[in-house]
């Protein structure tokens, strides 16, 4: 598929945080999302300010870091604003209607108080996005359906990813934007449809790790594939070297996405 570029597909939601998403892709010259899987608030504001200016989204698993606090959060937030990005929780929420909703607002990490996107499985059924809409949707925030994943022997393909992108068409696009994904699973969009996918599973160096995840490169994801953002989490972060090697490397991804990019843009 060749899509519009990011700038032109602006016009095609409704949806706060999709429209910022896109217009700071455009803006920042980036599809480059960084996955900032470590395990202190101290480290974590650490990659963000290396990162800021190389992505368009910031992606948080909150609970993985030992003294989260709100003032964490709201340092996040504040950062997002001055470095131009997206925060994305992926928080991969799982449960029935009513009890997402109350763990996307409430206990210790009060996620819609903070972060522009979240993710949700769609095997509970329909009722896990009305849930999470009830809260998310009134502040603005967005979601995005798990329709695949890049781990080895995931059971998210064939029905149960086609089953995913009906479940997404059908709540429409007041809150799902779009889906994570390892590749276009919008088969055949209606006129003026727009869906953002974005893949994890992205590294330059390594193929995988020995807990099942698969890599493919920037190129893959998104001339190959189609996708629209890449997540790159270790590849980053992970890096020897230091503060500086970090940024370069958030860099080095950023010129190899919008690359990927432009490639695609630009195809016959
Ligand atoms: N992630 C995947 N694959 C999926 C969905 N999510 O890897 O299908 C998430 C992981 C991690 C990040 O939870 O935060 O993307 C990938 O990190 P990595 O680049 O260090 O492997």
């Amino acid at each position: 598929t060749t899509l519009k570029p990011y700038a032109e597909r602006i016009e095609l939601h409704t949806n706060p945080t999709a429209r910022r998403i896109l217009e700071i892709m455009d803006r920042k010259k980036t599809n480059l999302a960084v996955s900032v899987d470590v395990t202190t608030t101290k480290e974590a504001l650490e990659v963000v300010r290396r990162v800021g200016e190389s992505v368009c989204l910031v992606k948080t698993h909150c609970d993985i870091i030992e003294d989260f606090t709100l003032d964490f959060a709201n340092e996040l937030v504040k950062l997002s604003k001055e470095l131009d990005f997206v925060i994305f929780e992926d928080r991969k929420f799982a449960d029935i209607g009513n009890t997402v909703s109350l763990q996307y607002s409430s206990g210790h990490h009060r996620i819609s108080s903070w972060s522009d996107l979240t993710n949700a499985h769609p095997v509970p059924g329909p009722g896990i996005i009305t849930g999470l809409s009830q809260v998310g949707k009134p502040l603005g925030r967005a979601l995005l359906l798990l329709a695949e994943m890049s781990s080895k022997g995931s059971l998210a393909t064939g029905s149960y990813t086609e089953q995913t992108y009906k479940m997404a068409k059908d709540a429409g696009r007041d809150f799902v934007i779009g889906f994570i994904a390892q590749g276009r699973v919008d088969t055949n969009p209606e006129k003026g449809e727009d869906w953002i996918i974005m893949s994890p599973g992205v590294g330059l160096v390594s193929k995988g790790d020995k807990l099942g995840q698969q890599y493919r490169t920037p190129r893959e994801v998104v001339y190959d594939a189609g996708a629209d953002v890449i997540i790159v989490g270790r590849g980053i972060y992970g890096i020897q070297g230091g503060e500086k090697a970090v940024k370069d490397e958030a860099e080095r991804y950023r010129q190899e996405g919008w690359k990927a990019y432009e490639e695609r843009l630009a195809r016959k």
